[in-house]
């Protein structure tokens, strides 16, 4: 049995802050904008907030290029602010996680700057290295070949230290060197002064790329992101993890490690189960069904039976031995409705597949803003309406390498995949802006609000009993009630039905089934364990109505065999 544990019971919400709610009407998103909603938070029901990155920052990746830790940037407000934040979350027995973000620093970090001066002490807190062999200005190549995740190589010369510095994300984002224990030192202290403020844990952004091996090596051309191969679970990663963990954290943080290019079994070396390891980790396997092997903006259809395979063995691996983080979307992914759903016709219905899905497996379930009203991808008609530098840098290789003759040709990948899609303003209401900024609504948001705000907004959503939000809080609710869904055993059914997703959840003498129909069609789908229990099963939630007719009891198909309705997911209860 599962050891039990306040952070496997939450449900996450996860704030980013830029586009939350503006209360100042810049068009920017700020923190007093977020304490006008705390109560709105309250009544949805969450546990957590998982707040996106508010420090200093010059802004270059939307706060993931910080510039100074222990600060609040001003376009977000104050000190003061996140303090009254956190005080009132805590009042209405909500947790805060902060975003922890030391794989690299911002370009204008003081670390930085004195490094780049060759400041003894802090000299070696990046990676810098001479070029290689012979190239225009003395500058030779770059020390490996290496690319960025943001397109490009991985390296940018710098003409002040004459030198090279490593960057795996923009180039105003330089790797820290973690190699050298006075980073090290100097990350831990941030932490415990975090911690000392009184947050409940941290969100570890991209940790598994912290460490390098000796002599950073050449990767494979031919292998996905170049380099991938020697900086992803790099040699000591796990070492750093646990140090860091046994220096700062206790076992009543919540800490989820964000892990590019993990697979379930190398994340038990992560999430160990004796406690020892991080709580939990966000992975990307199921992020990758839906494209080819040329990574996220080779889009293709949803592949059902890969998305199951992927699923299955994260709940399989790490059923006794560490936790799952269940998400569907968040700030660097598209809208769940749009890409895994549909936002058209079925909108509310595959909004509420989605969340039916998302809250009936074994884990920690992560709601982004803006999914709990089923909000939808975005239009780019023209290239400069992109803000997102990993799409923008994504734009300008595609036309470069010729492979594309105009941005029209390449609008289609960026408006499935941008990031931009999930970063739209927070729809409040129909007024202007969707009630995103001030009360005017006289600031013009940093983007542009989604032109669906009119019907899809959260006032619309409250007042209609029957939306994808008020579905969100019966979940919400069946999860705080019953264990069930938090510690039951997962057993898929079905495993070969390619348009339905099946399975059961096990708890002593608890049992549930769910099948949800990730289509459009109709779909009959055998499931003799609804024709093992002695009566006929409960229908506990549906997203095609449920429990109230017939006396509480809708009757299911008969015995073991279920139609669906499109995007129709249901839970039984044996
Ligand atoms: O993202 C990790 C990361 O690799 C993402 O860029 C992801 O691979 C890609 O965007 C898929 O669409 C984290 C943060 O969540 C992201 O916002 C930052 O841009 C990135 O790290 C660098 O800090
Ligand atoms: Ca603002």
């Amino acid at each position: 049995d599962l050891e039990r544990r306040w952070w496997k019971e939450a449900v996450v919400y996860q704030i980013y802050p830029r586009s939350f709610n503006d209360s100042n009407g810049d068009g920017i998103g700020d923190i007093p904008g977020i304490l006008e909603k705390v109560d709105y938070l309250e009544a949805l029901g969450v546990d957590v907030v998982w707040l996106n990155p508010v420090y200093e920052s010059p802004m270059a990746d939307n706060g993931y290029d910080i510039a100074d830790y222990r600060s609040i940037h001003p376009e977000f407000g104050t000190m003061d602010d996140w303090e009254r934040l956190l005080e009132e979350l805590h009042a209405r027995d909500m947790r805060l996680i902060m975003d922890l973000v030391v794989n690299h620093t911002s370009d204008e970090h003081e670390w930085f700057v004195r490094s780049r001066e060759g400041d003894p002490e802090y000299a070696d807190y990046y990676y810098w290295r001479e070029g290689r062999g012979d190239g225009p200005g003395g500058k030779g190549q770059p020390p490996n070949n290496w690319n960025s995740f943001f397109e490009g190589p991985a390296w940018t010369y710098d003409d002040e230290r004459g030198e090279y510095y490593l960057h795996l994300f923009d180039e105003k984002q330089p790797d820290l060197n973690w190699r050298n224990e006075a980073v090290r030192e100097s990350v831990y202290e941030m932490m415990t002064w975090w911690l000392e403020q009184g947050i409940d844990g941290f969100r570890m952004d991209v940790i598994n790329l912290i460490s390098k091996p000796e002599g950073l090596p050449d990767g494979d051309p031919d292998e996905g992101l170049t380099g991938a191969e020697h900086f992803t679970n790099g040699p000591r990663s796990g070492q750093y993890i646990d140090e860091m963990c046994e220096r700062v954290l206790s076992e009543e943080e919540m800490t989820v490690g964000e892990m590019v290019g993990v697979d379930a079994e190398t994340a038990r070396e992560y999430v160990g189960g004796d406690g020892s390891g991080l709580s939990m980790l966000i992975h990307f396997e199921h992020m990758g069904v839906d494209t080819g092997d040329g990574g996220k903006w080779d889009v293709e259809e949803l592949d059902l039976l890969e998305f199951k395979d992927v699923i299955t063995d994260w709940q399989e691996t790490l059923a006794d031995e560490g936790w799952n983080c269940l998400y569907l979307s968040n700030h660097d992914q598209p809208r769940a409705v749009s890409r895994f759903g549909d936002d058209g016709e079925y909108r509310r219905e595959s909004g509420k597949l989605l969340a039916t899905f998302l809250f009936t497996l074994q884990g920690t379930p992560f709601v982004y803003q803006g999914q709990e009203i089923g909000m939808t991808n975005t239009t780019f008609e023209t290239r400069d309406e992109i803000r997102d530098v990993e799409a923008a840098n994504f734009v300008e290789a595609a036309l470069e390498s010729g492979e594309y003759d105009s941005y029209e040709e390449v609008r289609p990948i960026v408006e499935a995949r941008s990031r931009d899609n999930a970063r739209t303003p927070m729809q409040w209401s129909d007024e202007p802006h969707a009630g995103f900024t001030g009360e005017e609504g006289d600031g013009e948001p940093w983007l542009p609000v989604n032109d669906d705000s009119e019907a899809v907004n959260v006032a619309a959503a409250r007042a209609d009993g029957d939306s994808i939000w008020h579905y969100y809080r019966e979940l919400i609710d069946l999860r705080e009630r019953r264990d069930v869904f938090v510690y039951g055993d997962y057993e898929l059914l079905a495993p070969d039905h390619p348009e339905v997703f099946a399975y059961r959840r096990t708890l002593e003498d608890e049992t549930l089934v769910v099948a949800c129909n990730f289509f459009d069609g109709e779909p009959t789908v055998e499931l003799p364990a609804l024709a093992e229990a002695e009566e006929s099963p409960d229908l506990l939630l549906g997203t095609h109505g449920h429990g109230d007719e017939n006396g509480g009891r809708r009757r299911s198909d008969s015995g073991a065999t279920l139609e669906l309705r499109p995007y129709e997911a249901r839970v039984y209860e044996l």
